[in-house]
């Protein structure tokens, strides 16, 4: 898959907006009025949870500029809810987003990755 171009326009039918509406199954670990958090389907720790805002984001740049105040902070207490409920307060866990072609990033949703569950080393590696 190509890399995402964090500033194209939304596309209604990207996977994770098929999860959203229910149209593709997912391993669901959390979800409020901002945010579903559902197991990464090739986990890279013990524990790789992605929470998505429940918006349509293209990216974390799309997010930050549109988001409302109120949907960014939800977001947000989504994320630290998922990591404490999962235990990962303790331990410790890593949060990643990742934007545009130098990101990485391959789903046009704007997602956080949480993981945890083992020390996870260094940050960037390669
Ligand atoms: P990123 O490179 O940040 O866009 O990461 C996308 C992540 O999404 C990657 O870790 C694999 C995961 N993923 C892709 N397709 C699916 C899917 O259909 N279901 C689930 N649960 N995860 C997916």
């Amino acid at each position: 898959m190509d890399a995402v171009d964090p500033t194209q326009p939304y596309d209604p039918e990207n996977i994770f907006a098929r999860i959203l509406r229910g149209e593709l199954p997912c391993e669901k670990v959390y979800e409020d009025e901002f945010a579903l958090a559902f197991n990464d389907i090739g986990p890279q720790a013990p524990v790789h949870v992605l929470v998505i805002p429940k918006g349509e984001y293209v990216s974390w740049d799309d997010f930050c500029l549109k988001a409302p105040d109120a949907e960014i902070a939800g977001f947000i207490r989504a994320v630290g809810k998922v990591a404490r409920d999962l235990g990962l307060v303790e331990p410790g866990y890593r949060l990643l987003n990742n934007v545009g072609p130098d990101g990485g990033q391959i789903v046009p949703h704007m997602h956080v990755h949480l993981c945890g569950g083992k020390p996870l080393g260094r940050m960037i590696s390669g």
